[in-house]
């Protein structure tokens, strides 16, 4: 079983665009009456409640942006008075003031319903064991990933993120099915394997599910290998729901993310111009939330760049998306040239020499900037050569991988980088949450 709702993941496309569309109408009605925000939007833009008929006439409104939510702190963009919401979850901003978002128990429930759909995309059956790393709290990950796995009828063990110890203890005692986690969390528990010891058929581990930061192919082969497990992407955000917008199946592996279309209706458009771009084409995600009670969102402007299609014989009927390549904020202009760490990430995928663990060090002298890309030499290979020398950083074998890696930047990223190859252990790990690949020492 991998379809947790047969019947809604697969309904035809136009069965599909029905019912968003009913859902859209209804959602309007209510955040025109409800809510202030959208009344003065609707109103300043001249656009008639009712002439918003279908998602094809979803153009005709204006994005909302995260300044709609900072804006109207804490509770102003709730249909209902706070205290008929069941629970609320904050994000952090860059700013002071977190961003809060707010459920009612039925949102509770389509977030039940997102999670496990998603987890059986992912491979998890009821009564497997779901080792839940993810942070309980204010954070949507853990909470979100908690309640979709029972609905799912998975046990769930809430260990949270963090204490790696612990985690391989129960990991072993308790034969966890399941991980979920940040990826980068996961290398660390992979890493952690690999320095213990500890025997990969003492595991019982057999799929993790990985989101809430971007990620490749390169970082997939790892803890594929290091926690003997297939990986797939779960991909949401606070605003929209949390974890649950999309999620890959494991035998589509590589194809994309199932988007939950009957819950969140997708866009990408130009991250310039916000004009709609044809499926394959890469863009910022908008979503517009079709279910959601308590608060609702029209076209929300997710920041993240992917893009959205079709794909051909799968099981679904749901629409794809690519990986995130990053969050439109966070995209580094290079000597004009636009960088998304996850490009470097890419190139790092060939070269064995090399681990997943790297860090771009952005600076500039005051004429250019520079990107120094820090990564460390995969540690069997380092333990291997320092057996026969003290220099392994200055060996052939380094010297081919530093420059193997310096081609590929410049061929496919168009980017000279300086490359400095460190010991293991030297980069940043993650400690059981998001980790930042980026220190821009230009600010
Ligand atoms: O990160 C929700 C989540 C929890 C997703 C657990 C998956 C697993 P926020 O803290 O609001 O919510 O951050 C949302 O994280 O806009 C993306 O930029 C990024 N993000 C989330 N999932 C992925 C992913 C959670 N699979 C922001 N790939 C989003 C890339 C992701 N980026």
């Amino acid at each position: 079983m991998s379809l947790f709702n047969k019947e809604l993941e697969t309904l035809s496309v136009e069965k599909l665009r029905q019912l968003q569309s009913e859902r859209l109408r209804e959602k309007v009605n209510i955040l025109y009456h409800k809510v202030p925000f959208y009344k003065k939007l609707f109103d300043i833009h001249n656009i008639e409640p009712g002439s918003i008929k279908s998602v094809r006439d979803l153009y005709k409104i204006p994005f909302t942006k995260k300044d709609a939510l900072r804006d109207n702190y804490p509770f102003d963009l709730f249909t209902l008075p706070r205290n008929q919401l069941a629970r609320l979850h904050c994000s952090s901003g860059t700013t002071g003031k977190p961003i809060v978002v707010g459920y009612t128990k039925n949102d509770i429930e389509i977030f039940s319903e997102v999670v496990a759909r998603s987890l059986a995309a992912a491979g998890c059956k009821p009564g497997m064991l779901l080792q839940n790393a993810y942070g309980y709290g204010l954070f949507t990950g853990g909470i979100g990933l908690h309640y979709g796995a029972e609905k799912l009828g998975m046990t769930v063990l809430p260990i949270s993120g963090g204490g790696t110890e612990k985690q391989l203890m129960l990991m072993q005692d308790f034969q966890s099915d399941v991980i979920c986690c940040t990826p980068s969390y996961a290398l660390t528990l992979a890493e952690e394997i690999k320095k213990k010891k500890i025997d990969l058929s003492k595991l019982n581990l057999k799929y993790a599910v990985l989101g809430a930061e971007p990620w490749t192919e390169s970082i997939r082969a790892q803890v594929e290998a290091g926690l003997g497990v297939i990986a797939t992407n779960i991909y949401g955000l606070s605003e929209i729901i949390g974890p649950g917008v999309s999620q890959e199946d494991f035998e589509e592996k590589g194809s994309g993310s199932y988007i939950w279309e009957d819950h969140f209706y997708p866009e990408i458009v130009d991250k310039n111009t916000g004009e709609p771009l044809p499926y394959g084409e890469q863009g910022v995600l908008v979503f517009t939330t079709l279910t959601k009670e308590a608060m609702p969102l029209l076209r929300y402007w997710t920041n993240d760049i992917a893009s959205i299609y079709y794909d051909k014989s799968v099981k679904r009927t749901h629409i794809k998306m690519s990986p995130i390549a990053g969050r439109a904020d966070d995209m580094l202009i290079i000597r004009g040239v636009n960088l998304f760490h996850t490009q470097v990430e890419a190139a790092l995928e060939h070269i064995t020499e090399l681990s997943a663990n790297y860090q771009l060090v952005v600076t500039n002298d005051g004429t250019m900037d520079e990107v120094e890309v820090r990564v460390e030499v995969e540690a069997s290979l380092y333990e291997q050569l320092s057996k026969e020398s003290n220099e392994v950083l200055s060996h052939d074998k380094m010297v081919f991988a530093l420059n193997h890696l310096k081609k590929k930047i410049k061929d496919d990223i168009g980017l000279s980088m300086k490359i400095v190859i460190t010991i293991p252990g030297a980069i940043p790990r993650s400690e059981g949450g998001k980790l930042n690949r980026i220190s821009d020492l230009r600010k």
